[in-house]
Formats: C-alpha cells, sequence, structure tokens
C-alpha cells in the first residue's frame, strides 16, 4: 500500500464528522483505486462504505478472488461479494439502523440510478443518506504519503528519460503520431505498465495552437513549432510534463512568446507556497501574460492536481474550484499557455509538490529554449 490507509480513515472519519455523518460511501473508481489498489471501470463494478472501523469494499464475484486478497493484505478493508441484483441493499447490511451515511453523488452524477437506488435502500433499512457534496475521499487524495511520493517520482523520471529519448526522432518528414507512438511505446517500457496518463499530445506548427490536439498525421517540417505533453503510469500514479522546442531557430514572435511562458511558468513555482490559494498561483502566472498583452490567448488553467488520476484536486485555476488552499505533500502541475489560433502555441509544464520550502519540480527535464 502507498497510503498509510489508517491515517486516511482517520482524516475521512474526521471531515464525515464536519458533514454530520459517521458512514460514507463511495462509488468513484478512481476512489476505489486509491483506497484498496483495486481498478474498476465503472461505478457498478464495486464500492466502498467507510464504517468507524474499517473499509468495507463491495463488488460482484469477477472480483472476488482479487477483492479478497486486498481484504487479506489490509487489515482494515473488509471484502464483500455483493448481489448484482440488489446491490443497496446488501450495503445497507453493514449500516446499524438509524445511522447516518453520506454519499458522493456528485462524483458519479452521470450514474443517475446510483443516487436513486442508494436512497431508496437507505430507506428501507431506516438509515439517513446525505449526499455529500464535499468529495471527501477526493480531500484526502490532495496530500500525498511518502509511498505516493516515490512512485511518483519514478513515474516523472521515466518521463524525463522519455524526453531525452524523444527529441533525436524530431525530425522533418516524420509524422506527429509515429512520433507518439515511439514515444508511448518507450514510456510502457520503462514504466512497466500498458497505460500512459493520457493520450499523448505531439502538436506541431499550427496544431500547437490547440491546447488539447492529439497527435495526428501531419509531418513535422523545418522551422516547426512542437509542443509535447505526455505521461506514463507506475502503479496507479501518473506523470505529465510539457515542452514546447523548435525546429529550427524560432521567429521573433516565437521567441517572445516562448519566453513569455516561460517567465509565468516560473514566476507562478516561485510564488508557490503553502498558505496560499490555487487562485492566487493561477493569477501569478494569468498577470504576466496578460502584462505581455496575450491574456486572452491563455484560455485553459494553470494547473492541476496529479495522482491516481491526470487531473486531480487541487486546483490552479481562477475559478471557484482554486479556492482550495494549498498544503504540504500536495502535488500539481504549473502549465501557463499561449495560443494564437491558426498560427501555433506555446506551452510549458512542470509537475511538482509542495514543500515548506516552496514548490520542487518532480520533473528534471531542461528547461531552456530548445532548438534542435
Ligand atoms: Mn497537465
Amino acid at each position: 500500500m502507498k497510503i498509510d490507509l489508517r491515517q486516511v480513515h482517520k482524516r475521512i472519519t474526521r471531515l464525515c464528522q464536519q458533514h454530520n455523518v459517521t458512514y460514507l460511501a463511495t462509488a468513484n473508481p478512481n476512489h476505489v483505486l486509491y483506497l484498496t489498489g483495486l481498478s474498476v471501470h465503472s461505478p457498478m463494478d464495486a464500492f466502498i462504505l467507510i464504517t468507524p472501523s474499517w473499509f468495507i469494499l463491495f463488488s460482484d464475484d469477477r472480483y472476488r478472488g482479487t477483492i479478497d486478497a486486498i481484504a487479506d493484505r489490509n487489515p482494515l478493508i473488509k471484502s464483500v461479494v455483493w448481489n448484482r441484483l440488489d446491490l443497496y441493499t446488501d450495503v445497507m447490511k453493514h449500516v446499524p439502523q438509524g445511522a447516518s451515511v453520506g454519499f458522493e453523488g456528485a462524483s458519479v452524477h452521470s450514474f443517475y440510478s446510483y443516487v436513486l437506488n442508494f436512497r431508496k435502500a437507505a430507506q428501507a433499512r431506516g438509515v439517513i443518506a446525505r449526499n455529500i457534496k464535499a468529495d471527501i475521499v477526493g480531500a484526502v487524495r490532495m496530500v500525498k504519503f511518502p509511498g505516493e511520493m516515490a512512485v511518483l517520482k519514478r513515474a516523472f523520471q521515466v518521463s524525463d528519460r522519455a524526453y531525452e529519448y524523444v527529441l533525436p526522432l524530431l525530425k522533418p518528414g516524420v509524422t506527429e503520431l509515429s512520433v507518439a507512438q515511439k514515444l508511448n511505446a518507450f514510456m510502457r517500457e520503462q514504466s512497466g505498465s500498458d497505460e500512459i496518463s493520457f493520450a499523448t499530445i505531439i502538436a506541431s506548427g499550427p496544431h500547437s495552437a490547440t491546447p488539447h490536439a492529439t497527435a495526428g498525421q501531419r509531418k513535422l517540417r523545418k522551422r516547426d513549432i512542437i509542443t509535447l505533453d505526455f505521461g506514463c503510469v507506475i502503479e496507479n500514479y501518473r506523470s505529465d510534463m510539457t515542452r514546447t522546442v523548435f525546429i529550427g531557430k524560432p521567429t521573433a514572435l516565437q521567441q517572445n512568446i516562448w519566453e513569455t511562458v516561460f517567465n509565468a511558468q516560473q514566476a507562478a513555482e516561485h510564488a508557490a507556497s503553502i498558505g496560499l490559494t490555487g487562485n492566487d498561483v493561477d493569477a501569478v502566472a494569468r498577470q504576466i501574460i496578460e502584462d505581455s498583452g496575450y491574456g486572452d490567448f491563455f484560455n485553459h488553467s494553470t494547473g492541476h492536481g496529479v495522482g491516481v488520476e491526470t487531473h486531480e484536486r487541487p486546483y490552479i485555476t481562477p475559478s471557484k474550484v482554486g479556492k482550495n488552499v494549498l498544503e504540504e505533500n500536495q502535488v500539481f502541475t504549473i502549465e501557463p499557455g499561449i495560443y494564437l489560433p491558426g498560427q501555433f502555441g506555446v506551452r510549458i509544464e512542470n509537475t511538482g509538490v509542495m514543500t515548506k520550502r516552496g514548490f520542487v519540480s518532480l520533473c528534471k527535464s531542461d528547461m531552456e529554449l530548445t532548438v534542435l
């Protein structure tokens, strides 16, 4: 286990108290993965009830061996094979009559029958069910344990090596897709996982103006600008980094925009400190880009948390979700960008950990302006 499950249990029950519930239920597959290591695809596949003493992991017969092994390894986890036809009635058998159970409807909002059936089963049992909007497990996931940090560091070492590997492949005539495929194969081999964090972005020339372009059939050319955004997965934890490089000398405008983004990225890294909010750190990067006159062309958040999900809390953004206060051992990205439609774009991203000394990047790759 990469997390200290006893500590996690303590933190969750403390937050439950603040929300006036003594039990908590979650069907969010990412929470299930975080708490137990069980990887499932849908909120229908597994379910966790956090009681005042245990984590009860419910799943169906397909996962029997797997969840029993998880429970054998972890004294705080019990496994229950549930009846797929009446699963919430099975869950409620573990909640005493009159108790209150919070459920995270919001984290699985697309799964409508969950909320409905959960409420019905609670009612039948005489249990008070409260829809908790705060995402309690998500809040606990933000702060990483040493075991998680160790795995994250390994994932970032692999993405650093992957960047070093990919640079010599960026040659006029090769397609973005062929570069992405080689990069992905390298990361898979080095990480020992078939998964990668997300569809690798190799966005060249005008494609770089689209923040979420993936990799297509466009062939790289002389004097191209190329944005590379990629990450690997090690033991369920993800890396995420972005660099923007040039084949041949950049134009004056490209160089100016690259430097602006670099300055914004570095300023936000230096500003990030415990006690500030995601809003504050976002504002530092955004101000520099606005002052350069390109404020309208920075159309996404400055950063996001990274862990078992590529995008998780805390969020470094101007919106309400960026109000979260930064704490020690949170891991998040700082990745401002400027995108000129039809022309080109620049994004530079490091993921780092919040420490008492400030933001310490987990990406060690070169940050100089790179001309190939
Ligand atoms: Mn990112």
